[in-house]
């Protein structure tokens, strides 16, 4: 059986689960709380020397890091990735975007958000964030305006990788009201029996 080395309140996380739950597959999760140090121990350096989950660990020892590259292994070969090349690479493209214009921005704002002190100096990125952040949504937006989902016909890897930091882009202080597209979107996903919403973070404070 697979194990998952991950934080239940980190999306990059989430998705691991979501993928797995959508699969019917059996998993071991192991809740490893990189936010007080899990991730720095010599042990799992040892396994991911990057310290920051998910992981995923098979039976004969061997580890995958980066949240995506997993969501690609557990579904290859299934209906999560499209069966047609141009679809697949589609797939991919928003698997990038999700890393480069859209995690650092609305996942950085909620942990800013939920994880650091009232008077953090981190604080004082918010506003940047939040501007990129929303730039993301928007994006997203016109995408949904034409279309239900983000891999083609279907729920893809694309549809679980950019759920897990939307659906609660609210705990940094983004919000989705500009966007009904978007919000149509995370109810369909969350209207599917094997999806859920991810927990709170555990100190979350107001966002502004
Ligand atoms: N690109 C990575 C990002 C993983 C990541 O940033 N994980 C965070 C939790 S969401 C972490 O483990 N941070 C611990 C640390 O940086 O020490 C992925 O998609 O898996």
């Amino acid at each position: 059986m697979i194990k998952v080395y991950g934080m239940s309140s980190s999306g990059n996380c989430h998705k691991v689960k979501l993928a797995l739950e959508l699969l019917e597959q059996p998993y071991e999760w192991i809740e490893t709380d990189s936010a007080a140090g899990q991730t720095r121990t010599p042990a799992f350096l040892a396994k991911n020397p990057n310290g920051r989950v998910p992981i995923i660990e098979r039976e004969d020892g061997s580890v995958l890091a980066e949240s995506n590259a997993i969501l690609c292994w557990l579904a290859e070969g299934t209906s999560l990735v499209p069966a047609n090349a141009w679809a697949r690479a589609q797939v991919m493209a928003w698997l990038f975007f999700e890393q480069y214009s859209h995690e650092p921005f609305v996942a950085v704002a909620r942990f800013i958000c939920g994880w650091t002190p009232a008077d953090s100096p981190r604080r004082a990125d918010l506003p940047r964030l939040r501007e990129r952040a929303t730039e993301a949504l928007a994006v997203m937006e016109r995408h949904l305006q034409a279309q239900d989902w983000f891999g083609g016909q279907a729920v893809s890897i694309a549809d679980i990788a950019l759920f897990a930091y939307t659906h609660c882009a609210d705990d940094g202080g983004v919000s989705l009201a500009p966007f009904p597209a978007v919000q149509a979107w995370v109810a369909r996903m969350l209207a599917l029996p094997q999806v859920m919403a991810m927990p709170s973070p555990p100190g979350l404070l107001p966002a502004a």
